[in-house]
């Protein structure tokens, strides 16, 4: 059985990350489409760079929980019958074992060239306007995709849900596109979808099956139903 797991800011909730939409969010407060984007960088560098910073510097005080647990032992077991695509920039996953996650809208780890397009791995501030590594200008900003952008790899994407037989999203409000349009894709191909979230998410209804509840809980019941 092939299987698409799609993961978004629910799932590193419990880890202490903030998500974005939720009441305590990353951006209460602001719309998001005013804040991430490209013509947002270009007006404010230094105020964007610092909230990535923070963000990065963040990284240090949180690990991953047993839902990220809970997918790299279904790696462990399926191998590459099971692609993760997230739309987190944490590296939560990586931490806890999973090796093959497609990190759709970026990564905090990493950062990306504006002259020479070239993304390098990145563990330190980039609001000292630092040179990049390849090029030498000091041109670098956050590697992470904003509205009106569009993600990595959606070749890739678009071949794993066309063979794929199931379908999972969790932890995700369905809110941005193109993720929010995966379960459509998935259910138009034949996969049986499922979503698994602290609520019914704004996609809940094209969900074959919805279990709603904390990630931590549901995603380790999900895994331990699957592998017996
Ligand atoms: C829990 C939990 C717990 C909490 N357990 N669950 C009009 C109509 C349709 C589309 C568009 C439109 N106008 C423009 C568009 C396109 C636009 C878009 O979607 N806009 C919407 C606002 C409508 N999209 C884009 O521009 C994208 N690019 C694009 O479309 O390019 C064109 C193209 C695509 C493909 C092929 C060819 C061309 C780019 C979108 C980039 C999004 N970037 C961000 C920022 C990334 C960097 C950063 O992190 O700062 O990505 S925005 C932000 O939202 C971030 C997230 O990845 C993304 C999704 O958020 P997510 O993960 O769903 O989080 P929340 O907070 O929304 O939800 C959390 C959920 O968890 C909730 O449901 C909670 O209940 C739940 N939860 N605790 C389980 N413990």
């Amino acid at each position: 059985m092939k299987i698409v797991v799609l993961t978004g800011a629910g799932i590193s909730a419990e880890s202490g990350v903030p998500t974005f939409r939720d009441a305590d969010g990353l951006w209460e407060g602001h719309r998001v489409e005013d804040v991430a984007t490209p013509e947002a960088y270009d007006a404010q560098p230094l105020a964007v760079h610092r909230f990535y910073d923070a963000r990065r510097a963040a990284l240090g005080d949180v690990h991953p929980n047993p839902a990220h647990v809970a997918l790299a032992r279904l790696e462990d077991a399926l191998g590459d019958d099971l692609f993760v695509v997230t739309q987190n920039i944490d590296d939560l996953h990586e931490r806890a074992g999973s090796k093959r996650v497609l990190h759709m809208h970026g990564e905090l780890l990493s950062a990306v060239c504006r002259s020479c397009r070239q993304r390098s791995e990145w563990t330190e501030d980039l609001g000292d306007f630092p040179p990049c590594p390849r090029c030498g200008l000091t041109d670098l900003r956050p590697d992470v995709v904003w509205f009106g952008e569009i993600p990595y790899e959606m070749d890739r994407i678009h071949d794993a849900l066309d063979a794929a037989d199931l379908f999972v999203s969790i932890g995700t409000s369905g809110a941005v596109y193109p993720a929010a349009g995966f379960v459509m894709h998935a259910a138009a191909t034949g996969a049986r979808t499922l979503e698994l979230n602290l609520q019914p998410s704004e996609g809940t209804s094209f969900f074959d099956e919805s279990r709603h509840g904390p990630a931590g809980v549901l995603v380790p019941a999900w895994v331990g139903g699957l592998l017996g």
